[in-house]
C-alpha cells in the first residue's frame, strides 16, 4: 500500500478545514477494516496503555468497529499494574495474537523496527502514532503521526478524541491522563502546549480517587532491596552518576532506581544498569537541557544491545553473553568507558556515593 501524500511524519499540514484533520485521515482509513487491533512497545508503559484505550474508544464511537488491546510482555511496575486492574484493562498476549481478514493494526507509543517489540512485523500495519525520536522504519505504513516534541502520546490521543466531540468515560479520560502524567511529571519538564491542553481537558473527567490508587500502587519488597544494592554501588565521575544494581529480579526498577537517583544535587546524568537474568536492563536520566539522552545511550550501547527514549530519560537493554561475574564486569566496564568518552568526561575512578567504611561501619553497629 503506498502512502498518502498528505500524510507526513513531522506534520506540516496547518489547513483548517475539518477535511484536513488528522483524525479525519486516520479514521477514514479505517472504514474498511473488519477489526482494529492496537499494539504498543514491550513492558507497555501508562502512555502506551492510555493511547490504545483511548484510539479504541474513538474508534469504536466513531466506527462501531471491533477493537483488541495487546500486551507484549509483563507489565511490571506496581503503578502500571494498578492501572491495568483498577481500569479494567482487556489486554490479549501478542504471542496469541492472529490477524483476521481485513484487519488493521495500529501502534501506539513506539515505531515498527525499532527493537522495541517481540512482535514479528508481518502485521497489517495501518498507523503509527507516536512521539518518540528512536526513527523507526515507517516506510509504506498507511497513516503516520509522530510528533517528537509532544510530551505523551496520550495527547495526541486526546486532540484526536477532542477533535472529533467524542464523549469520555471516566475510565478513558483517567487512563489518558495518567499516561500524560507519567511522561511530563520529570524535572525539567517534557511537556509541549498540546500535553497542558490536554491534561486541562481531561482532569474534570477523570476519577481522582482512582488516579490516587494508581499513582500510590504499593510495592514489593524487591523494589527497596533494588534501592539498597544501588547505594552500594553507586558511582559518581564528574557530572555523571553510575549504579550497577547486580541483582534485580523485575526489569522495571532500574527506572524506579533511576528517578530515585536522579535528585541527587552534585550530577545530571544518572546512568542504571541492572542485571535481569541473562539481560543487563538500561535506565538514563538527565537534567542536563537539549541532552539527546535517547540518541546518545543508542549511539553509547551501539552493537552491544539496543536503546532510545527522549532528550531527558532513555532506556535500552544489553543481552549478557555470560552472567559470570567477570563477563558482567567486562560489559559494565565496556559501558562506562563509552558513556564517559560520549559526555567528554575524562576517565578516572569513580567516586563511591556511600564510602565503603561507612557501610561496613553501619552492618557493625
Ligand atoms: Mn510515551
Amino acid at each position: 500500500m503506498a502512502r498518502p501524500s498528505a500524510v507526513s511524519a513531522e506534520g506540516g499540514c496547518t489547513t483548517p478545514t475539518s477535511s484536513s484533520r488528522r483524525s479525519d485521515r486516520f479514521l477514514r482509513g479505517l472504514e474498511q477494516a473488519s477489526r482494529i487491533s492496537f499494539v504498543s512497545h514491550v513492558h507497555p508503559d501508562p502512555d502506551s496503555l492510555g493511547s490504545m484505550l483511548g484510539l479504541a474508544h474513538l474508534v469504536e464511537s466513531t466506527l462501531a468497529k471491533p477493537t483488541r488491546l495487546t500486551c507484549d510482555g509483563p507489565i511490571s511496575r506496581a503503578e502500571n499494574r494498578a492501572m491495568v486492574e483498577l481500569l479494567q484493562f482487556d489486554l490479549e498476549p501478542v504471542e496469541e495474537l492472529t490477524w483476521a481478514e481485513g484487519e488493521a493494526v495500529v501502534m501506539v507509543d513506539s515505531q515498527p523496527n525499532t527493537g522495541r517489540h517481540s512482535l514479528g512485523m508481518e502485521m497489517p500495519l495501518y498507523a503509527v502514532i507516536d512521539h518518540h525520536d528512536t526513527p523507526g522504519d515507517l516506510e509504506g505504513v498507511p497513516f503516520v503521526d509522530v510528533r517528537r516534541k509532544l510530551g505523551a502520546t496520550c495527547s495526541l490521543v486526546t486532540r484526536y478524541l477532542m477533535e472529533q466531540e467524542i464523549p469520555l468515560t471516566k475510565r478513558v479520560a483517567t487512563a489518558l491522563m495518567y499516561g500524560i502524567e507519567t511522561e511530563v511529571s520529570g524535572s525539567p519538564r517534557d511537556a509541549a502546549p498540546l500535553d497542558d491542553s490536554a491534561m486541562q481537558f481531561l482532569f474534570p473527567l477523570t476519577d481522582k480517587d482512582m488516579l490516587a490508587r494508581i499513582r500510590n500502587a504499593r510495592l514489593p519488597e524487591s523494589y527497596y532491596e533494588c534501592i539498597l544494592q544501588a547505594l552500594q554501588n553507586s558511582f559518581v565521575y564528574d557530572r555523571l552518576m553510575i549504579c550497577w544494581v547486580n541483582e534485580m529480579p523485575h526489569s522495571e526498577h532500574a527506572a524506579e532506581v533511576c528517578d530515585f537517583l536522579m535528585r541527587f544535587d552534585q550530577v545530571d546524568w544518572v546512568l542504571v544498569g541492572g542485571v535481569c537474568e541473562d539481560r543487563l536492563i538500561l535506565s538514563m536520566r538527565t537534567t542536563a537541557p537539549q541532552a539527546w539522552a535517547g540518541e546518545l545511550l543508542r549511539n553509547v550501547v551501539g552493537n552491544m544491545g539496543r536503546a532510545g527514549g527522549h532528550d531527558r530519560r532513555a532506556g535500552g537493554v544489553i543481552m549478557l553473553p555470560s552472567t559470570a561475574p567477570s563477563s558482567i564486569d567486562d560489559v559494565q566496564s565496556e559501558l562506562r568507558r563509552r558513556l564517559l568518552r560520549a559526555l567528554r568526561i575524562e576517565e578516572q575512578r569513580g567516586r563511591r556515593l556511600m564510602p565503603l567504611r561507612e557501610m561496613l561501619q553501619n552492618l557493625q553497629s
